[in-house]
């Protein structure tokens, strides 16, 4: 099994968090994104898909999604659960990823690939070139802001994002809120209360110790 990644970038780095809180010990090749070694070919014939991070598996098995390899190895090391551990923990942790990586992940995405000239014609990961679009870009920042507000609200009554326990949605919040920070120049408002006291504490339940 083999881990090819680049764990500076927003998609990695959530990974990253997930596997070292686990403490698995994973092979790993890093690419040179800031290489753009994701288009080589000696990578694209491993992973078409042109995106880091992605999972390989000894039988050729190729996992290209966060959510799918993060899947694959909580079976394979249930220690330290990061999705739950009943059917509902499970379901809302699930829920909480897919909210957050639509709503604020993808916020960030759209709103640093449209505004940022390097990424001038490489709007969108992936083997295929997109035009940036500037709107976007704007649209993004107002759908991020809009996104932590709402985060915001729903973490008034509940320690965790998904509940009771910190869960991979707490990271994938920790990695949205630092990709946010540099990439579309956008932190959370002082008065998000909730919000900054969730980050403390999920950073302390991130550091904490087996
Ligand atoms: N849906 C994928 C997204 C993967 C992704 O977009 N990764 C970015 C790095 S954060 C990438 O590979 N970018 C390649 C590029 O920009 O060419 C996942 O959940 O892992």
């Amino acid at each position: 099994m083999k881990l090819y990644t680049f764990d500076s970038a927003p998609n990695p780095a959530r990974l990253k968090m997930f596997i070292d809180y686990k403490g698995i010990a994973v092979d790993t090749q890093q690419i040179d994104m800031g290489k753009a070694a994701q288009l080589d070919a000696s990578y694209t014939e491993v992973v078409p898909e042109a995106t880091l991070p992605a999972l390989v598996l000894e039988d050729g098995t190729r996992l290209t999604e966060v959510i799918a390899i993060a899947h694959y190895l909580e079976a394979m090391h249930p220690n330290r659960p990061l999705l739950g551990t009943t059917p509902v923990e499970r379901g809302l942790i699930l829920n909480w990823n897919h909210r957050i990586f639509n709503t604020l992940f993808m916020a960030c995405a759209e709103a640093f690939r449209n505004g940022h000239p390097a990424y001038a014609g490489r709007a969108l990961p992936g083997p295929q070139n997109f035009e940036q679009i500037p709107a976007l870009a704007e649209r993004g920042k107002d759908r991020l802001m809009t996104g932590l507000e709402m985060i915001n609200a729903e973490l008034a009554d509940r320690p965790f994002i998904a509940g009771e326990q910190f869960s991979f949605a707490d990271i994938d919040l920790l990695a949205v809120l630092s990709f946010a920070k540099w990439a579309a120049k956008t932190e959370p408002k002082e008065d998000m209360s909730h919000l900054h006291a969730w980050r403390q504490r999920a950073a302390e339940a991130l550091r904490s110790n087996p």
